[in-house]
This record gives structure tokens, sequence and C-alpha cells, in this order.
């Protein structure tokens, strides 16, 4: 099929003014009637064809203002349906299809998960509901009635507000019938229907309307419900309070699911979820699924004003409510947790998915100019890049411009598909500024690399900064040109307060910003007494690797003095990654090299450092990943090589300050019951932190400590921390421990989830031959994305020296267990595709390896669409 490319984008010929459907829902032989009042646009020839979309449809019957036309009048395939001459200007067009939810494994359009009925229409999925203009610029007002046994279903939903109810005569069926008077692309159509449990609450908006909340669970899962509901309703308070953005339905309804490909999906009024962002109690999920349970609930209900009632002209303005999204939710985590901590978190994320997408074979702007799937394209680049970029526009205008911009967006565009050109005018008239070159950010791909050197000069008392910036290359991306790059900066005196520089003449200095917008610059500052250490890129304000020449010195300085925490973390990460470099080259050598000793002392002294709360302390405590290291050695990996060198930095720490981390692990777990706020949440990390070390610390009894703490914990955080180490590490009783954790959590998918990611990840030969036999294991089950996640796709992206063992076995499990999803589940298939994107830089004999592999599912000619985009573009 040939590319769809953002520069042929036309508006459609036909506008469909209101969807009236008849869902009549049964097992495999669901019945719906659609009934489109459709109207010729201005600047359509009359008689223009009409060309509905389809994916996998059985046309019944359909007619045309009542009237059933001729054979030669249309044409009806499963994936294309076609009107060659339809009246002249408006007319209703009503089609019958016939549906198989129980067959659809593919979990888009009408599925059933657990015998509920659900849907999924993002991106694509309407049309494989009823033919449609399947495109987000064609808005439309929603009547959906559904009918289904009583018995059977319950609960019926659809988007919008109950308008009727009622049993159907004495059939044993009833229906039930939703309005949504809010136009809305098909993408965001959804319905329900199963037999749930209904969590319900209230909320009064601050113009006093009465909203309806419900979640809907599984019978028996109603108590998992509270987290979910609570951060339901601090998302709106925060929304009302910080945007100004109001509900605007008489009801909110939350369904859960256990089958769901992504994480949840933000239909109007009926947001329906992956279960596992909704369920939470302290027995099986972690203070990590609690924060991620908290950012969804709030990303999906934000997604109401920003993806809904503004909504994307084309796919390729994906990032427009994407990007602005994630960018409001981290917001909201930020304020309702350590501002700090949200920032580290994120930055990790972003360095350690997005960063290596943009610097392989997938790499793409935050606006991609062509696509074949555009499925494949909910990336972190779209979504965590696409959010940086919003934080940046932030910078660059300040506080007030920005507001001033989006309220300008929600004023001017509310009700419009619109594009990112039109966002950036809101805020280049807010702030009576040019974009053009800002918006180089959407549209070339690739991780700037900034390099910034400085230069004391005693005699004159300045500090010059030199700054360049270049744009790696690309595959398809030639000339990158430079990006404007808001570096947040401090220069630090000997005494750790940063110095107060005004503006130094002719540069471009906001505040504490420097503005790089030329691929070369050079920043002077006057009357400085004595040479300050550089603090840049302070709360990581842009997405850039940043190349400085920062002495040793100066790391372990910036380390104990930056008031900028997240550059305090920065630097004990460099200091970290620095020696993990070296370690991984003299390991390679044959070499036995030590750590060395600032890294050391740099530990200590976060341990003993009471200024920091626990979270903060637990962040620093976390050594860069295998992943990441690789990711800094670039070229020719040895992850095997990168392992030992992160276990023997590991084991050095822990050597010189396992007495701290005992006390430590025993100090800061919190006592009393459980609770999921951040203070909590950072008292455990930080005890668990502690604990990995004591790991391996050859202290006496530290395998007995870490067992002790498996078996006597009271939550899954600490439970599921003090598993991973005794199977990761070898401990003794790793194999009870595992069976205990079955024996307990068996009837608990998502608490089982861990266990299968728990040895998928863990290090060592044995682990291919355990994730192959845990393949046919009675809890596994194939069909459920989550399942799948949890052990093939944390074993390929979580286990770096497995993965890309030099035998190519770990490569073949993966390719051979794409090929098996792909008939079944295409979009599963393709993103665990994604997880050999790094393979060029992997050492020759094992990319070669991992080519063989990708060759494999290459040549498999049944390929989906998802998997033949992924495997081409990877291989390019
Ligand atoms: N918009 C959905 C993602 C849909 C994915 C389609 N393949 C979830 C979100 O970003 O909120
Ligand atoms: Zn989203």
């Amino acid at each position: 099929a040939p590319a769809i490319r953002l520069e042929d984008y036309q508006p459609p010929a036909y506008r469909i003014g209101t969807v009236d459907l008849r869902v009549e829902l049964a097992p495999s032989e669901t019945i719906v009637r659609a009934v489109l009042s459709i109207t010729r646009q201005d600047g359509t020839h009359p008689g223009t064809p009409l060309e509905l979309d389809g994916d996998d449809l059985a046309l019944v019957s359909l007619t045309i203002d009542g009237r059933v036309p001729g054979q030669d009048e249309f044409n009806a395939a499963p994936d294309r349906l076609e009107l060659f001459t339809p009246p002249a200007e408006s007319f209703e067009l009503e089609l019958v299809t016939r549906l198989d939810p129980d067959a659809n494994t593919k979990l888009m359009g009408l599925y059933r998960s657990s015998g509920t009925y659900c849907t999924q229409c993002e991106a694509e999925g309407f049309r494989r509901i009823t033919y449609f203009l399947d495109r987000p610029d064609v808005l439309s007002v929603y009547t959906t009635r559904l009918e289904a046994e009583k018995d059977a279903c319950p609960v019926l939903l659809a988007n919008g507000n109950l308008i009727e109810e009622g049993p159907l005569g004495d059939s044993g069926r009833h229906f039930a019938v939703w309005h949504d008077p809010h136009p809305k692309p098909a993408y965001l159509f959804a319905l329900v229907a199963g037999d749930l449990a209904r969590v319900p609450a209230r909320f009064s908006t601050q113009s006093g309307n009465e909203i309806a909340l419900n979640i809907y669970v599984e019978h028996g899962k109603e108590d998992r419900c509270a987290w979910a509901m609570d951060s339901l309703i601090r998302s709106m308070r925060w929304d009302e309070e910080v945007f100004g953005l109001e509900y605007d339905l008489d009801v909110f309804n939350i369904v859960a699911v256990s089958d769901f490909n992504m994480g949840a999906m933000e239909n109007k009024g009926l947001n329906i979820f992956n279960d596992k962002y909704v369920l939470a109690d302290p027995e099986t999920a972690t203070d990590q699924d609690f924060a991620n349970i908290e950012a969804v609930i709030a990303h999906e209900y934000f997604h109401n004003w920003t993806g809904n009632r503004i909504t994307c002209r084309d796919w390729f303005q994906l990032c427009l409510k994407e990007g602005l999204t994630v960018f409001r939710d981290q917001e909201f985590s930020s304020d309702m947790r350590s501002r700090a901590v949200k920032r580290i978190a994120d930055v990790r994320l972003l360095k350690s998915h997005q960063f290596p997408e943009d610097a392989g074979p997938l790499a793409h702007p935050v606006r991609p100019r062509t696509y074949h799937e555009i499925n494949n394209f909910y990336t972190a680049t779209v979504y965590e890049k696409g959010a940086e970029v919003v934080r940046m526009l932030k910078t660059l205008i300040g506080d007030d411009a920005f507001k001033a911009g989006l309220d300008l967006y929600f004023e001017r565009h509310d009700g419009d598909a619109t594009t990112i050109e039109a966002f950036l005018a809101c805020f280049s008239e807010a702030a009576s500024t040019n974009l053009d070159q800002f918006s180089r950010w959407y549209e070339q791909a690739g991780t700037p690399v900034v390099t910034a050197e400085t230069d004391y000069d005693e005699g004159s008392k300045t500090f010059t900064v030199s700054l360049s910036q270049e744009i790696p290359p690309v595959p398809g991306q030639k000339n990158s040109k430079p990006a404007v790059i808001p570096l947040r900066f401090g220069l630090i005196g000997a005494n750790g307060n940063d110095l107060d520089t005004g503006a130094p003449e002719g540069t471009r200095l906001q505040g504490d910003v420097l503005i790089l917008n030329k691929a070369h610059q050079k920043i002077t500052f006057d009357n400085i007494e004595s040479r300050p250490v550089l603090s840049l890129l302070r709360g990581f304000s842009a997405p850039v690797r940043l190349n400085q020449s920062l002495s040793q010195d100066e790391l372990v300085f910036l380390a104990a003095k930056d008031s900028d925490p997240f550059n305090r973390w920065q630097a004990v990460q460099t200091l970290l990654m620095k020696d993990l470099v070296r370690l991984t080259g003299e390991t390679r050598q044959g070499n036995r090299a030590a750590p060395s000793s600032d890294t050391i002392a740099v530990i200590g002294n976060v341990l003993t450092d009471a200024s920091l709360d626990e979270a903060l302390r637990a962040q620093a405590l976390v050594l860069p990943s295998e992943a990441d290291i690789a990711q800094e050695i670039g070229k020719n990996v040895d992850p095997d090589a990168v392992y030992e060198a992160r276990q023997q930095l590991r084991k050095a720490i822990a050597g010189a300050h396992g007495a701290e981390f005992q006390s430590i692990a025993k100090s800061a777990m919190p006592n009393g019951p459980f609770s999921p706020d951040a203070a909590s949440a950072g008292k455990r990390a930080l005890a668990n932190r502690a604990l990995s070390f004591v790991a391996v610390s050859e202290l006496a009894g530290a395998a007995e400590t870490i067992w002790e703490r498996f078996a006597a914990a009271y939550n899954m955080t600490d439970r599921i921390s003090a598993l991973t180490l005794l199977v990761h590490d070898h401990l003794a009783k790793e194999e009870e421990a595992l069976a205990t954790y079955l024996k307990r959590h068996e009837s608990n998918s998502l608490a089982m989830d861990k266990w299968f990611m728990t040895q998928a990840t863990a290090p060592g030969a044995e682990t291919l031959a355990k994730v192959r036999a845990l393949k046919t294991h009675p809890l596994y089950d194939a069909g459920n994305p989550n399942r799948v996640r949890s052990l093939l796709q944390s074993f390929a992206t979580g286990n770096p020296t497995q993965f890309a063992r030099g035998d190519g076995a770990g490569f073949e499990l993966v390719a051979e267990s794409v090929l098996e999803i792909d008939r079944r589940n295409p979009q599963v298939a393709s993103r665990l595709l994604t997880s050999f994107r790094s393979w060029r830089a992997l050492d020759p004999q094992r990319s070669a390896l991992a080519e063989t592999a990708l060759l494999r599912v290459s040549s498999f000619e049944n390929l989906s669409r998802d998997s033949r985009d992924i495997v081409d573009r990877t291989l390019q």
C-alpha cells in the first residue's frame, strides 16, 4: 500500500452531521444499523462519488433516502463502500452491517473482553463497526441505541448522556439510548455492554453542575477502584483551577477491561481503560502502579478538552492532542507529588525510551510527514517529546504568555479539528513573537546534541560560554537546521550560591534561560570575580543530549551544591555513567578496574544528606540501566560487558556503604497502615533501593534479610522489590519465593504479570528456557496484551544480555513470538517488534544475529501491515 502523506491532505468531500446507531448485541452475530445524514461540502462537485472506509465489514443492506439502490449504483467490499453518484445535496444513508465480536482478536472495533462487549476506535477502529468517513476531521452528533440480553448485559453504556432505557417486550432483552450532543470524530465513539459492578461518586463543577461519576469493573473488583476515583476527582478539580476547564456532560463513566491494546482511551464521556490503570490496592499494586493510575486517569480526563473538544485535523497532528495532554498530566502529577522527583522520573523515561527511538531506524519527527500504519505512531516521540516541546514553549514565552496562548486556543478552536500551525499561532499572537524557527521541533527528527565549553579569563574577569548544536544523521533527513533551544542555567560560585549575572550584551537571555538558536553561539559574562561552575540545562529545559566538558571535580561540586535538584541528580548520574562506560571498556579488554573513589564518595553523601527527601535520594541511588549504558556507548555494544561493569559498580558501592544501607533499609521503611501518598512511597523507595545494595554487599545474612523482607511484606511494593532481588541476584530461596508468590496471587492476573516479568528480566543463561516454558504456563494467555507485555516485551526490552544473547536464541524467541502474535493481534506484535530498534548498535556478531531474526520476520508473506511497516523501517 502507498504511504499516506501530510502534503496530500484534502478536506473531506462530504460531511456527516448526525449518526444514529442501533446495535443489537450478540456474541458472534451483532447487527449494526447506522443512519448517517450526509451533506455535500461546499466546493465538492454535485454527484462526486462518496467513498466510505471499512475494515473487514460484511454489509447486510443499505438504503439511500429510504430507497434500495441498484447494483450499478454502489460497490461494497470489506474495506470500502462506494456510492457512484450520491444525491446532489443532502441525503440519508442507512447501512446494516453484521459483526462477530467474539472473533475479533485484534481488539480494534467491537470485541469482547471476559464476556464484556467493548470498543476501541482510535485510530481507525470505527470502520470495523460500520462504513464511515473514518477520519478525525469529520465531526458528527451521535445517538446510540444498544440492545442486549438483560441477564448477560444489565449494563449498557455509550457516549454522552442516557436519554431512554427499558425492556424490549418480554423477550428477555432490553435497550438503552445514549445521546452525545458534542460533535466528535468517529475515533471517540464507544459502547460497553456487560455484567459489571458500578462504583459511583459525584462531582460538582465550579459553575455548579452536578456530575455523576461511575467506574465499572468486573464483580468482586469494586474495592480496588477507590484510588482511581480519587484521582479522577482530583483531576477534575485541578483542570478547573489551573486551566479553567470544566466538564461538559451529566455523567462521566470509566470502564475497566482486562484485554486492551493500550493503556486507556479517552472516548467522550465513556473512557475505557486497561484494568491495569484502574485497579489498585496495597496488596496487589505497587507505588509505581498507584502513580501510573493517577497519571493515566488524569491524562484521559484531560483529553476531554485537549483532544475531544479540540481534536486533530488528521493523524499527522496526533501530537497536538497527545503532546499537550502528556504535558498536562505531567504538570498534574507534579502538583500532586514532588515536582523535582516527577521531573527526574519523566526525564529518565524520555532518555530511556524516546532518545533511542530518535537515534535509530524508527526515528520520526514529533509531527511525522508520512506513514503506512498510523497505529505505529503512538510513540514516545509523539507523546513524550511532544510534551517536552510544549514545555519548551512555556519556558520560551513565559508563564503568562503561555497561559494567554492556551486560553486563546480554547476560545478560538473549541469544536475544531485543527493543526499544529493553528496551535502555535495562538502562542505567537499571545506573546507577540515569531515561532517559525521554534516549529522546527515538530518537523525535525533526531535529538540535538548541544556542546558547551567554558573559558574564564582572570585578567578581564570574564566568563565565556561557547555553545553549539547539531542533529546527528537521521534516516531520510538531510540538512537539519538549528533549533531554538532554551537552556536554563546558573553560574555557581565557590560557596555554592548562584551568581547574579545579568544579561550580557547582544545575547538572548531571559532571566535564567539562555536561548541557543544558531549552530554556534558565544556568551560572555562580565565582572565575574573567580571561575564559576556552569550548571546547564537545569530542570532538563530542552530534550537534547548535553555534551559539556565538566571536570571530575566540577561534577562532584555540582552533585553536592547545585541549587537545582534536577542537575544535582544529573551530576550524580553523570559520575556514575562515566565510571560505567570506563568499566565496561576495561571489562571488555579483560582488565580488572575499580570504580572511582569520587563516585563511591558521592553516593555516600547522598545517603546521609538529610536535606534531600527520601524519594529524591532513592532516585539518586538508581544506577543507570544496562540499556542506558549501552545507549551512552552508542556502538559496538557488548551487553555482557555492560552487565558485568554495572554489577561491579553496584558491588563496590555496596561494599563501601553496606552498613548505612542496612540501617536505611530498616529505618526508612514507613510503619503503620499503608498509604499511597508520595512521601510514604518515597520512604519505601529509599528503603528498597538500600536493600538492593544490601543484596550484593557480602554482609553476613544479606540473603536472609531479603528473604525476610519478602516474607514479611505487607504491600506489593515491598514484596515485588524483594522478590526481584531474590530472583535477579539468584539469592538463596529464589525458587521458594516464586512459588510462594504464585500461590498467593494466582487468582489475580495483574499481580501475576509481575511474576512473569520478574522471571523474564532475570539475567542468566537459564532465563531463555524459562521464558519458553512460561509461554505454556496455564496462567499465561497469548491473546491478552498485558500477559504478552509482561513476559515477552519485558524480556525483549528489559533483559539486554538474554535478548541479545551471543547465540542469537533470544532474538529467535522474540521473532518467533512476533509471528505467532501477529496473526491474532497486529498492534501487539508490531509493538514487540520495535524492541529490535537498536540492533545496529550491537557488536558485529550480535547485530548479524539480530538481522537474521528480522529477515526471518520480514520473509513471512502474510505479515500484518503493522508489523510489515516496523520490520521494513527497522531493516532499512
Ligand atoms: N488516545 C489513546 C491511544 C489510542 C491508541 C490507538 N492505537 C490513549 C491516549 O493517548 O490517551
Ligand atoms: Zn493521550
